[in-house]
């Protein structure tokens, strides 16, 4: 069977409020697989990379801005086809108003301020990209 990969950034405000682990064990009990991780501040070019669509946009300055302000949590979760659904899924609606109780955002964001507590990629091609970023020498199986 072939290997399914994701990228998720655990934010700086969710690493300072102590959150990665209930965050891990959320995607653990829900099936997927880590196979890689890292805990370290990266620079705003790396978040320009990741966020290459949203350049020019109002909120782009401070979306960099925030990402490099502090370390994140950087994992690659693995599971059957659709993980990328199934962790943004978990993760909730991208604005914390939105997001559902239960999710991830629903339980532990109010606001897109000061963020909103996780990234994740959004298909199968961007994951490959976006983990390349974060881990230029993960293996994919
Ligand atoms: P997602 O795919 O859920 O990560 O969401 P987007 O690609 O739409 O947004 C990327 C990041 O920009 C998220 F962290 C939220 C942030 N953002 C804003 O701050 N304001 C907006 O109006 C839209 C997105």
């Amino acid at each position: 069977m072939q290997n399914h990969y994701t990228l998720v950034l655990i934010k700086p405000s969710a690493v300072r409020r102590r959150l990665c682990g209930e965050i891990i064990s959320r995607y653990e009990r829900a099936g997927l697989g880590l196979v890689g991780l890292k805990l370290e501040q990266f620079p705003p070019e790396t978040f320009a990379k990741l966020y290459q669509e949203h350049q020019g946009k109002d909120f782009y300055p401070k979306l960099v801005e925030q990402m490099s302000s502090d370390s994140i949590c950087a994992l690659v979760l693995t599971g059957p086809e659709g993980v990328v659904e199934k962790v943004r899924a978990l993760n909730g609606a991208t604005n914390p108003v939105n997001a559902a109780p239960g999710t991830i955002r629903g339980d532990y964001a109010a606001a897109m301020e000061p963020d909103n507590i996780v990234h994740a990629s959004d298909s199968p091609q961007s994951a490959e990209r976006e983990i390349k970023i974060f881990f230029p020498d993960f293996c994919f199986k």
